[in-house]
């Protein structure tokens, strides 16, 4: 583009009114509400439903692993997704909480991160077919992972190895945030080295953690960023219950050190998190979603269909990806068994 035409600013002599975009498109978005799918992964016990309910301020999640060790081992990680609507000022969130029980809790945990690759990639898949039939929905059900939670456990060491493979796998598909949970088990000092060997070791392994940066970035964003990047993993304690600490009753828990209100940013990075999560990044996480992981996604499985297609092009039931005519049945998008609830 030329620097003329890119000058080339007109202030219109009379109010014509198209500054009223942005409430038009308010109104819409406020109608159609938003949505927010956030998986949860880590072993059993870390806290995982506890810190999800603390976040939204709401019931969404209930303990679904092994309550004792009397209870039975699950066959494989299951994956359960629930479904939630939230109303704040007029603004509704729907949420789908994606829980992971089962994750690492095998005696041989080699491929367990297998099942939630699998659901997130069929998220992927699902929302490609819907865009690639004939006559697509206007608005497509938006089930694609928007952000994992990863847990990492509180034990002052550093990742363990199914973690580190777990990372690697998840972050090449889906926007991980680590968290460092139970941080009231740690002292601050702990707290500070414990996090410093996560950060290298992110480092160390080259992980592709959230958010990343982009050139859409302004200064402001890419500094919002780098301390956010700064800061992770999060080191959170959660809370169901309501403690009373100096007359003021809070959201907090009741340690051997004494009373913790998950809100004192000097005790836990419960607040820096929700408002990553919930004030800062809500809308980056479902755009980078479509945006970064989706669009690798869809543009890996169009390749491989125009492959496939120019390579059978005498095979009746292929489309032709080339000249713009979706299969009827995509074999690459096809699900593979999956061992997932869809939410209701
Ligand atoms: N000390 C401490 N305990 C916590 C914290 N968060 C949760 N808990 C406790 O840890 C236990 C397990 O919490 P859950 O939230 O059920 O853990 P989970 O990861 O969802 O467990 P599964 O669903 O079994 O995988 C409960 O007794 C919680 O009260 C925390 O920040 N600090
Ligand atoms: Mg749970």
């Amino acid at each position: 583009m030329s620097a003329a035409a890119h000058d080339n600013h007109t202030q219109p002599k009379s109010y014509v009114g198209f500054d009223t975009i942005t409430s038009q498109i308010e109104s819409r978005l406020l109608k159609r509400g938003f949505q927010f799918n956030i998986m949860v992964v880590g072993y059993s016990g870390l806290g995982k439903s506890t810190l999800i309910n603390s976040l939204f301020s709401s019931r969404l999640a209930t303990s679904s692993g092994r309550k004792n060790t009397f209870d039975p081992i699950e066959k494989t990680c299951e994956i359960k997704a629930t479904s939630h609507s939230l109303i704040e000022n007029g603004v509704r969130l729907n949420i789908n909480v994606i829980d992971t029980p089962g994750f690492g809790d095998q005696i041989n945990n080699d491929k367990c991160w297998e099942p939630i690759v699998k659901y997130i990639k069929e998220q992927h898949s699902q929302y490609l077919r819907k865009e690639l039939t004939a006559q697509r929905e206007r608005h497509i059900p938006d089930t694609r992972v928007h952000a994992v939670l990863y847990f990492i456990q509180p034990n002052n060491k550093g990742f363990r190895s199914l973690d580190l493979v777990a990372l690697k796998k998840f972050s090449e598909i889906a926007n991980v945030i680590p968290i460092i949970p139970k941080a009231d088990s740690l002292t601050l000092n702990e707290r500070a080295a414990f996090k410093k060997v996560i950060q290298d070791e992110i480092v160390h392994h080259n992980l592709n953690i959230y958010p990343y940066d982009s050139e859409d970035y302004v200064d402001e964003e890419r500094q919002i960023n780098e301390d956010i990047k700064a800061l992770m993993p999060f080191a959170v304690v959660g809370s169901e219950r309501e403690i009373t600490i100096n007359g003021k009753t809070v959201r907090g828990r009741k340690t051997r050190w004494g009373a913790i209100d998950i809100e004192d940013v000097s005790q836990s990075e419960f607040v820096y998190l929700r408002d990553f999560l919930t004030r800062t990044h809500l809308q980056d996480l479902i755009e980078t979603t479509s945006l970064v992981h989706y669009e690798s996604f869809r543009s890996k499985q169009l390749i491989a269909l125009k492959e496939n297609a120019s390579g059978a092009r005498s095979s009746s039931h292929m489309g032709n990806a080339a000249n713009g005519t979706a299969p009827t049945v995509p074999v690459a998008l096809t699900a593979a068994g999956t061992t997932y609830q869809q939410p209701a």
